[in-house]
């Protein structure tokens, strides 16, 4: 890869082991519009995927592999998602012709003789088929059979469409295993918050992508010196099996951090910055004269002599130094705030599930639903600000589910029945809350500071899981009553609070009739539960109308 450009060797006594690679520049960041569920009947797929007939698909694309490796080696990479011991661990063997790919699966994944050891002689595993083809986003498709557990990619090299043991498997693929054998493949980070008496609680989080959910998985917590800390099982992705103490067990998937890089500075994730600084590729970000890694919203003023990401010499002020969509790709094992217990085969057992999304206006800081059934419409009704993380309009607000209308192999609808499906069979069913780290005053200004501070939000969840936290009803969910979040040491007026935790019926009212717009496209497949939610929080909200005048 040095020797034909494909990375590019960063600074070894800083960075060592380090490296860049630019990828193709229409070729930045996961492609929608060309990701398809290619099952038989286009009602399975639902109305929130691309679909095509299997057949067709296959018709399609198998002449864009036609020749498409000749020249270029062929890496066979088989690969375990899960701890290597983990009976919830699965194994993918991804064929590609791009060394990139199989050096990013290398530290994302188990990847080589333990997952060859593990697989035996079995033929339990999903094929993954990858080629660069010609690079053109004409000819790029990223196809999931789920009824045959198999994945074809073709004319992308870049993150989500070619390490296809993230998105595709982990996610689009794993969701319908999920629901075929009665678990959970979600798109959340796992963390532990440690409490003074040392004592762990385990929550996972959904949060559309680039929302800060690498960030929130590695916090360093401001509440570090009363004995509150975070520790990270995983920044992406979560498989749920309900284990034999009947709580829900998270085993993490991969093995490592695909995160974005510009905004990760010491204040935004502290322990990222520390662990990307050796055996870490980095993506499309600039370089320095000095060989290092850059982009914007790194500590410190940007050093003269800056490489952008297509390799040109960057004049400040035109267009970013770094692509907005440039990452880091780092193993999980050099993070500072690894829990001990990532790699338990059992997985770690689920206190707590969150939502969130980015709401300028609407969310309040965080609410609890009542129950569970409550909570998967919580879920099912996340809505957010869109980012650079996936090709489109960044800035416009769009329904994400759970975060998983990119990610869900099957109709939505039918997800939506799983999740209610899996509560009763929780002797201990997660408490499920809202957060909105991003709500604005009329000045557009944030009104929460974020990142370490969130801490004191998950403090108040702990809080309510053990009894000792005060809420206040509202037509969407509890609130924290006003003493009961933690927030010495923190300059914020109770103003501010006040306004963060404001829920204002008429904008819910609104937000109610559109979640009823978004539902519709389910039809008749919509479960009668998440109707019934509706209606409960349509009804909720006239009375709270009624009763504030
Ligand atoms: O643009 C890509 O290909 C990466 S997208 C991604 C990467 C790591 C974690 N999450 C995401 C996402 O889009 O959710
Ligand atoms: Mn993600």
């Amino acid at each position: 890869m040095l020797r034909d450009g494909t990375f590019i060797e960063l600074n070894q006594k800083t960075y060592p082991n380090c490296h860049l690679h630019r990828s193709n520049s229409n070729d930045v960041a996961r492609t929608e519009s060309v990701t398809f569920i290619c099952t038989r009947q286009m009602d399975d797929a639902g109305p929130t995927n691309n679909w095509m007939a299997p057949a067709d698909a296959k018709e399609k694309v198998r002449p864009l592999f036609d020749g498409a490796m000749k020249g270029r080696t062929m890496y066979v990479v088989p690969y375990i998602l899960g701890p290597a011991s983990s009976p919830y661990s699965k194994i993918g063997v991804e064929i590609t012709d791009s060394a990139y790919v199989a050096a990013s699966m290398r530290i994302m994944s188990r990847m080589g003789k333990a997952a060859l050891d593990r697989l035996g002689s079995s033929d339990d595993f999903v094929p993954g088929l990858h080629s660069l083809g010609d690079l053109n986003p004409a000819r790029r498709f990223i196809m999931h059979f789920p009824e045959e557990k198999l994945i074809w990619s073709v004319g992308s090299g870049y993150g989500g469409n070619a390490l296809l043991g993230k998105k595709c498997f982990a996610l689009r693929i794993a969701s319908w295993m999920a629901r075929e054998q009665g678990w959970m493949a979600e798109h959340m980070l796992i963390l532990g918050l440690e409490d003074p008496s040392g004592k762990v609680t385990y929550m996972a989080a959904a949060f559309p992508s680039a929302c800060g959910k690498t960030n929130l998985a590695m916090m360093v917590s401001a509440l570090e010196k009363q004995g509150y800390r975070v520790w990270t099982v995983g920044d992406d992705i979560a498989w749920m099996h309900v284990g034999s103490d009947g709580m829900l067990r998270a085993i993490n998937p991969e093995a490592g951090f695909f995160g974005v890089a510009p905004g990760t500075n010491a204040k935004t994730n502290p322990n990222v910055v520390e662990a990307a600084h050796r055996n870490t590729i980095f993506t499309n970000t600039a370089m320095t004269a000095a060989g290092e890694p850059w982009w914007e919203g790194m500590d410190g003023a940007p050093p003269a002599g800056i490489i952008d990401w297509k390799g040109n010499a960057w004049t400040p002020g035109k267009s970013p130094a770094a692509h907005p969509n440039s990452r880091y790709t780092v193993p999980a094992s050099q993070s500072p705030s690894l829990s001990s217990h990532w790699e338990d085969p059992e997985g770690v057992p689920i206190s707590a599930f969150i939502f969130g999304g980015r709401r300028a206006r609407l969310a309040p800081l965080v609410y609890e639903s009542h129950d569970w059934q409550h909570g998967v419409f919580v879920g099912a009704t996340m809505a957010s600000e869109t980012t650079a993380a996936a090709t489109g309009a960044v800035g416009v607000s769009r329904r994400d589910p759970m975060a998983m209308l990119p990610f869900c192999g099957y109709n939505m609808a039918d997800y939506f029945g799983h999740w209610l499906a899996m509560g009763p069979k929780l002797k201990n069913p997660p408490r499920v809350f809202h957060v909105n780290w991003f709500r604005k005053d009329a000045d557009g200004k944030f009104l929460w500071p974020g990142y370490g501070e969130n801490v004191r939000v998950l403090k108040w969840m702990l809080d309510r899981i053990e009894g000792r936290a005060g809420a206040t009803e509202t037509p969407i969910g509890n609130v924290p009553s006003p003493s009961s979040l933690t927030l010495d040491g923190l300059s914020i007026s109770r103003d501010t609070i006040n306004e963060l935790l404001k829920v204002d019926s008429a904008d819910w009212s609104k937000e109610e009739q559109a979640i009823g717009k978004f539902f519709e496209k389910f039809g008749e497949r919509l479960p009668p539960a998440i109707c019934q939610e509706q209606k409960a929080l349509a009804s909720r909200l006239s009375r709270s109308a009624v009763a504030t005048g």
